[in-house]
C-alpha cells in the first residue's frame, strides 16, 4: 500500500473481537493465560501489548522495513528511551562518531552517560562523507547521523554514507523528516530513531520514541533489550501515537507549504540576517535535499539582525508561534536552541550560535503566521 494508507491501516486492523475500527487502548499489564505457558500472544505489557504492538507495526511499515521479513520497531517511553536503546548494543572500547551538530540530549547521552562507559566518541560535521570516511576508527561501531540537523538543518548524504557505512552500525535520527518525507533504510541505514512526540504523534500531547530496523538480528535483538531493560512506550501513549500516524501526511504537506512561505518571508525581510531552510534554493544543500527527501519539512531556523538580544526579543513577541521547546505538533513553536532545547552543548563542538532562533512550522493559517512573525521582528 502507498505511505497515506498504510499510516492509517498497518498493523491497525478492527479489532478481531468486537470490530472496533480504531485499535483499542489495552490498559492491562497482564494477560490471562490458558494453561501455564500457553498464552494468546501476550503476556506481560512490559514484553508486549497489543496496543504497542500495532504502533510497532505501523512505524516499520511507514520506514520500510518489512515485518514479514523479520523486520520491526520497538516503540519506546521517549525518544531519549530509543536513543538509550541504541547504547545497548554498545561494548566498553567501541567507539562512536556523533554528527557535530545534533540534538543536545543525544549529545548529552553518549558523551556524558556512555563515555562513563567507556565508550569513546568523536563529533564530525557529517554533512560530509569526506570527513567522516577520515574520523573513522578501526574500532568504530556506529556513525549517528541527524539529517536534516537539529537546530542548523543541514542535510547528510544518505546514499553516500550508506555505502560507507556498510561494516559498521549506521543510525539515523528521522525525526526532523519523519518517514513521509524521508526513508534513511532504503539508503542503507540499519536502524532508524524517532523522538515520537514530534510529528509522528503530531499534537504535542505526547513524549515517545521509537528504534525501526529492517534486520532481523537487529530486530530480535531491540526487542529482547527492551524487555530486558524496560523503556517501553505505555498503551495510552502508543495510542495517541497512532492517532498522530493516521494524519502524518496531511499535516506534514500544510507544515511544509507553510514553512515554504514563512521562510520565504523572512528571507525577503531586511530585519533578518540570514534564514535556514532546504527548501530555499540559497540553502547550501538544497539539491541534496530535493534529492533524498520528498519534501523539505516544517522546521525554520534564522538569525535576527542585532545578535542574541534581537533573538530573544523575537522570540519573546510572538503572539501566535508559542515559546516553547519542542517541535512537530500542529501549534507553531519559537524557540531559541542556545538558551533553551541546546543549553547541553554550550562550549562543546555542537555550540550552536546564540543569536538562532528555531521555529517549528504549525498548520495554523499561513498569513496569521507571517504577521506574527512581522510584528515580532518589529
Ligand atoms: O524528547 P524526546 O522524545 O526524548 O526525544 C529526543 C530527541 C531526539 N532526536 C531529536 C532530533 C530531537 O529533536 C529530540 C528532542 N528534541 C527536542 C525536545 C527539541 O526541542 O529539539
Amino acid at each position: 500500500m502507498r505511505f497515506e494508507t498504510d499510516a492509517i491501516h498497518a498493523g491497525q486492523d478492527p479489532d478481531p473481537t468486537t470490530g472496533a475500527v480504531t485499535v483499542p487502548i489495552h490498559a492491562t499489564s497482564t494477560y490471562a493465560q490458558d494453561a501455564p505457558g500457553e498464552h494468546r500472544g501476550f503476556e506481560y505489557s512490559r514484553t508486549g501489548n497489543p496496543t504497542r504492538t500495532a504502533l510497532e507495526t505501523a512505524l516499520a511499515t511507514l520506514e520500510g522495513a518489512d515485518v514479514e521479513m523479520g523486520g520491526g520497531a520497538v516503540a519506546t517511553a521517549s525518544g531519549m528511551a530509543a536513543t538509550a536503546l541504541v547504547g545497548y548494543l554498545l561494548r566498553p572500547g567501541d567507539h562512536v562518531l556523533l554528527p557535530d551538530d545534533a540534538y543536545g540530549g543525544t549529545f548529552r547521552f553518549f558523551t556524558k552517560v556512555l563515555a562513563e562507559q567507556g565508550i569513546d566518541w568523536s563529533a564530525v560535521d557529517v554533512t560530509d562523507a569526506r570527513l567522516v570516511e577520515t574520523a573513522l576508527r578501526p574500532e568504530t561501531k556506529l556513525v549517528w547521523v541527524e539529517t536534516p540537523t537539529n537546530p542548523l538543518l543541514r542535510i547528510a548524504d544518505l546514499e553516500r554514507l550508506g555505502d560507507l557505512l556498510r561494516d559498521r552500525l549506521f543510525v539515523v535520527d528521522n525525526t526532523f523528516a519523519s518517514p513521509y518525507l524521508q526513508r534513511p533504510l532504503d539508503f542503507g541505514a540499519d536502524l532508524v530513531v524517532h523522538s515520537t512526540t514530534k510529528y509522528l504523534g503530531g499534537h504535542s500531547d505526547v513524549v515517545g520514541g521509537a528504534v525501526v530496523t529492517a534486520e532481523p538480528e537487529l530486530a530480535a535483538r531491540l526487542r529482547f533489550l527492551q524487555n530486558a531493560a524496560g523503556p517501553v512506550a505505555g498503551p495510552f501513549d502508543a495510542w495517541l501515537v497512532l492517532r498522530g500516524l493516521k494524519t502524518l501526511a496531511v499535516r506534514m504537506d500544510r507544515h511544509q507549504s507553510n514553512a515554504q512561505q514563512v521562510a520565504e518571508f523572512l528571507a525577503n525581510d531586511p530585519r533578518v540576517a540570514e534564514v535556514i531552510y532546504p527548501g530555499l534554493a540559497s540553502h547550501p544543500q538544497h539539491g541534496l535535499a530535493s534529492r533524498q527527501m520528498s519534501g523539505f519539512g516544517g522546521m525554520v531556523s534564522f538569525r535576527p539582525r542585532g545578535g542574541a538580544d534581537a533573538a530573544v526579543t523575537v522570540a519573546s513577541s510572538t503572539r501566535v508561534f508559542t515559546l516553547a521547546e519542542s517541535l512537530g505538533g500542529v501549534e507553531s513553536l519559537i524557540e531559541v536552541p542556545a538558551a533553551m532545547t541546546h543549553t547541553s552543548v554550550a562550549g562543546t563542538t555542537l555550540e550552536v550560535p546564540s543569536d538562532l532562533v528555531r521555529l517549528s512550522v504549525g498548520i495554523e493559517h499561513v498569513d496569521d503566521l507571517i504577521d506574527d512573525l512581522d510584528q515580532a521582528l518589529g
